[in-house]
């Protein structure tokens, strides 16, 4: 797949400019020629964006494991799909060929027919990251049922939410994982979970830790035996194109999470196309996203974009600490991997330790370095930048959402000059603006406003699973016949794009508007901080004042310390964003996917704790306790 991947700056500029004006000619000639159709559409897209109505390639009949497997046989059927690496580096590694992918989806495929799932069913996936979680993804697209993939370190109540909202028939799970030194009980939570529920009529049960579990008699199932039983062809249901593909939750800023739909055809081009471009696989070339396959990350560049595209597509079980700091950098060596994609909260953390744990390792085997998930700030990507890409691999930062399916703002690698802590420019076909709070357009540049999106693109979510009220209210109604992103970002003298932070994390301090991600960029420059973030909380002269927690490398004299973080915010920013109170912690609330849970810290900083929500789901919520305690 070749046939559209931008060459430089001109091919670039030339072909946003043919996406804007021709989104139908783009997107089509697109589709066409790099992915296989049983039917091609009547017309590339129908919209009413004020509605939150979008359908893209209307008409077409496909199925997209017929694009990430069976296409591939002919010329790559001996190639490694999928290379699996186990959280313990001393168990031997699978290649998973796209043969050998091919048989194993349909025979799981299989299964889930005899357990009685049609097209349209919900199927709930809660497994770890073992080859079967990416081979039921793809089994169920195979028979058009709709999977909903569930991170496996969310509690027995976030995990009972999801499947009673899709009302999924089956559960896929196993008997437990691995996360480094530690053990997850997952058939447990299963059971916990589905305690008060009648809606799941089968769950299969993989083995992976070899425990002790229960089995419910009539219910739950070994995978194994009806794996090694079921037949090794399946045919591939013709899907439309708007036939939804998955269900994936995400927080919503209160109450329920948001069940994102995405559909079929859509999202499978898109996914494929930033792929290609963003990571610009060469035939021979191992590509690694550490991220898991429970976020969007993992399900648009570990599972479809990579797979469509016939790229090898590493699948790590393990954390980046375990059995040491150095095991990123160790598996980038034993791989020679060519790209890596990972999150700056990873980048952090690894920062922090010895460097000898990267320069053990020969890392030269990289040519492209990728960053998502939040804003990376300027030390981690110097850091990234020196030390891992020894200063020849372009980063990539990109921005983008679990509701946009693919990636929307960031440097094309080779083409796109880049700007440390810069998504620089939309991807082709993506028409960003900033609003201002009164929904007006803003035009120029040197501004900063709130992210809207001003024209649908092939993979954005569809709906909210059961609830399109919700979607439209959520994202279009703000800016009437926009998408709101629910982001703040700045655009520079040259037009390229900074992402501010979530629009609640802006502060509004005597007047000014403050985005948090900036001032917590200039805490971090203090060579002894790690991280921080600041909230704001009320202030009876200045509206709100600032909050900071921060996390220390090295102890020292706190006073001495907080002044001299003012000054860096100081001259950084000015004095206007100097905080009013800094508390410093040993950490700080994270959701699984390495986001600050800001709600909890904006709730301890107004000393009103009372309602701290359900905090079971965070990555660390003992954590919440001692910053409570330590509070100013
Ligand atoms: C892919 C993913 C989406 C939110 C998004 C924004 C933040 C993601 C970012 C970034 C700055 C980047 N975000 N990438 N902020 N720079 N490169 O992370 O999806 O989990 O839905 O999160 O993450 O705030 O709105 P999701």
């Amino acid at each position: 797949m070749s046939n559209y991947r931008i060459n430089d700056l001109e091919h670039y500029f030339k072909a946003q400019k043919e996406a804007i004006e021709n989104p139908e000619k783009f997107w089509g000639d697109i589709a066409e020629q790099n992915f296989q159709w049983r039917k091609k559409w009547n017309k590339v897209v129908a919209h009413n964006l004020a509605e939150a109505e979008v359908k893209w390639f209307l008409g077409a009949k496909l199925n997209i494991t017929e694009n990430c497997i069976d296409r591939h046989l002919k010329t790559r059927g001996n190639k490694t799909a999928i290379l699996w690496e186990p959280n313990d580096p001393n168990e031997p590694a699978e290649h998973i060929t796209y043969k050998d992918l091919h048989q194993r989806v349909c025979k799981f495929a299989n299964v889930l027919k005899e357990s009685g799932v049609k097209k349209g069913d919900r199927v709930c996936i809660y497994l770890p990251m073992i080859p079967d979680l990416t081979v039921s993804i793809l089994a169920c697209a195979r028979i058009g049922a709709i999977h909903s993939v569930v991170f496996a370190g969310f509690s027995s109540t976030a995990l009972a939410t999801r499947i009673n909202d899709c009302e999924a028939k089956v559960v896929i799970t196993s008997d437990g994982g691995f996360r480094g030194d530690k053990t997850i009980n997952l058939k447990g939570i299963v059971d916990e979970a589905l305690k008060h529920m009648s809606c799941v009529e089968t769950v299969l049960v993989a083995k992976r830790i070899d425990s002790k579990i229960s089995m419910k008699a009539g219910r739950d199932k070994f995978l194994k035996p009806l794996l090694e039983k079921a037949s090794d062809d399946c045919y591939a249901e013709e899907m439309d194109a708007e036939d939804p593909l998955f269900i994936l939750y995400t927080s919503g800023s209160t109450g329920m999470p948001k069940g994102m739909l995405h559909t079929t055809a859509g999202y499978m081009v898109y996914s494929a196309y930033t792929f290609n471009n963003v990571f610009r696989p060469e035939e021979n070339d191992i590509y690694w996203c550490a991220a898991d396959i429970g976020w969007i990350t993992g399900h648009s560049y570990i599972v479809y974009g990579p797979l469509a595209n016939g790229t090898t597509s590493v699948m790590f079980e393990g954390v980046p600490s375990y059995p040491d700091f150095g095991r990123f950098w160790e598996v980038i060596e034993k791989y020679k991997i060519n790209q890596f994609y990972t999150a700056p909260t990873a980048i952090r953390t690894l920062a922090k330790e010895n460097v000898s744990f990267v320069e053990k390792h020969d890392l030269s085997s990289l040519k492209i370095l990728g960053t998502v998930g939040e804003p990376i700030n300027e030390e981690a990507w110097h850091w990234y930048d020196n030390h891992i890409g020894k200063k020849g691999c372009p980063i990539t930062d990109t921005w983008w959402q679990t509701e946009t399916g693919g990636m929307m703002i960031c440097p094309i690698p080779f083409v796109t000059p880049t700007k440390p802590t810069f998504a620089t420019l939309p991807m082709p076909g993506i028409q960003v603006c900033l609003m201002d709070e009164n929904g007006k357009e803003i035009e120029g540049n040197r501004e900063s406003g709130r992210l809207c999106i001003k024209f649908p693109w092939p993979s954005m979510a569809r709906t909210i699973w059961g609830n399109h009220q919700r979607y439209k209210e959520t994202y279009f109604i703000t800016y009437p016949g926009k998408y709101f992103t629910g982001d703040g970002a700045m655009r520079d003298e040259v037009g390229y794009y900074r992402i501010t932070g979530r629009v609640d994390d802006v502060i509004i301090i005597s007047g000014h508007n403050l985005g948090t991600a900036p001032i917590e960029d200039a805490i971090n420059e203090h060579e002894k901080v790690v991280e921080s973030a600041v909230v704001g909380f009320p202030h009876n002269i200045k509206g709100n004042a600032l909050y900071g927690y921060i996390i220390l490398k090295e102890e020292d004299e706190h006073d001495k310390l907080r002044n001299e973080i003012n000054r860096v915010i100081s001259e950084q920013i000015g004095p206007i964003a100097k905080l009013d109170k800094i508390q410093f912690v040993k950490g700080l609330p994270k959701t699984r996917s390495g986001k600050i849970m800001r709600r909890i810290l904006r709730k301890i900083a107004h000393k009103d704790t009372s309602k701290l929500g359900d905090i079971s789901t965070l990555l660390n919520p003992d954590i919440v306790e001692e910053i409570m305690k330590g509070a100013l």
